[in-house]
């Protein structure tokens, strides 16, 4: 089977709305459940490439979905050839523009093109980039915010061998800030990194504020201080703490982080594979990233971000928090601290079918 002889037959999105037990709690909201399009490129030769879409809020699910089945008509014949894919793609929404769902759309369109040409290459995905596969660092991205639960949840996720943990901050007082981080940092002892995301909660002048506080407590990174496109003001807030400040599973695609990488708004970058564009997106963002230096960390998706950071140059963290464990067929898992990419062809993703047939949303 070569490559170029596989052509799109049919393109298949489904609506699930995964419980997340515990919900993951935000300066910026809970997210009480994951919201997940389940996408399948049927091909001619028998190989279906998927992938998933988060949608954040239930309140995107349907819309997410239908946006891709109404996509499906201009699809069913093409090559599966993601640059042609994506041409075609941003030509139809050059008007709307390639932001929010439609970058969605595009994107999960990209990663399951990707997986088909896997499988088909019998390779998984890392392989069919041109890397060997390795183990991938991970951190633990702990869901909750209140102070018990959160230390207990460390200290059960520190018991299973991860060596990095993120807790999410934007409590109404810096004092308390301080006293949790430091009631972590004891508990966990110096063996483990911490590290800390504001979702986007504080204005400038408060992130400098707190962040000069924090700054002798050693974290890793402190993320997204303020509103996300913010780039003038997080570079201020980076410029003025000792902190390395992390952003990015916001930008929507390699352009608007080029942008953000110039004014210098970043120590850290920390794409989104669906936000960045697929894995189209993601190779340009590690092409970016590595011309600066710059330490890249994965957001969500750990099934694929596996297999990109593992080609990825200047690979930091892969973030581990498993929104589609409960529908898939083999959730992935760390061992050690480590995140091993599928070994199977394609990304690795399989679904568990009765599992999606009982979060499966119909409209
Ligand atoms: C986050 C927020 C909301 C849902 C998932 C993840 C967060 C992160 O910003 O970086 O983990
Ligand atoms: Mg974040």
């Amino acid at each position: 089977m070569t490559q170029t002889s596989l052509t799109i037959h049919h393109l298949r999105a489904r609506a699930v709305n995964v419980p997340l037990m515990p919900p993951v709690q935000t300066a910026s909201g809970t997210v009480a459940s994951a919201p997940l399009v389940l996408i399948d490129l049927e091909t001619n030769a028998g190989i279906t490439g998927s992938s998933y879409l988060f949608c954040y809020t239930p309140l995107a699910l349907g819309p997410t979905a239908q946006l891709l089945a109404n996509l499906a008509p201009l699809l069913v014949g093409e090559a599966v050839a993601p640059g042609l894919l994506e041409q075609k793609l941003q030509a139809r929404f050059r008007l709307l523009g390639p932001q929010g769902l439609t970058g969605m759309a595009m994107a999960g369109i990209d990663m399951a093109a990707w997986d088909a040409l896997a499988k088909a290459a019998n390779m998984p995905l890392v392989q069919l980039l041109g890397g060997p596969a390795r183990p991938i660092p991970a951190y633990c991205s702990l869901r909750s915010m209140e102070r018990a639960a959160l230390l207990q949840e460390a200290e059960t996720m520190a018991a299973t061998g991860f060596t990095a943990l993120k807790l999410r901050l934007g409590l109404p007082h810096l004092d308390a800030e301080l006293e949790l981080v430091q009631a972590m940092r004891q508990q966990l002892g110096p063996g483990v990194a911490l590290l800390a995301d504001y979702n986007q909660t504080l204005s400038v002048p408060e992130a400098i504020r707190r962040i000069r506080a924090l700054d002798e407590l050693g974290l890793t990174w402190i993320e997204e201080p303020t509103r996300a496109d913010d780039d003038a003001g997080h570079a201020a807030i980076a410029r003025a703490v000792a902190t390395p400040i992390q952003i990015g599973e916001n930008w929507w695609g390699p352009h608007e982080m080029a942008r953000s990488i110039a004014a210098n708004a970043s120590d850290f970058v920390m794409p989104d594979v669906m936000k960045i564009g697929g894995v189209s997106g993601w190779l340009r963002a590690a092409a970016l990233a590595e011309t600066q230096g710059l330490p890249l960390s994965s957001h969500l998706f750990p099934e694929f971000s596996a297999h990109l950071l593992a080609v990825t140059p200047t690979a930091h963290w892969l973030e581990f928090l498993d929104l589609a464990g409960p529908i898939l067929a083999a959730p992935p898992t760390v061992q050690g601290g480590f995140l091993h990419p599928s070994t199977e062809p394609g990304a690795g993703l399989a679904w568990d079918e009765s599992a999606v047939a009982r979060f499966l949303v119909s409209d």
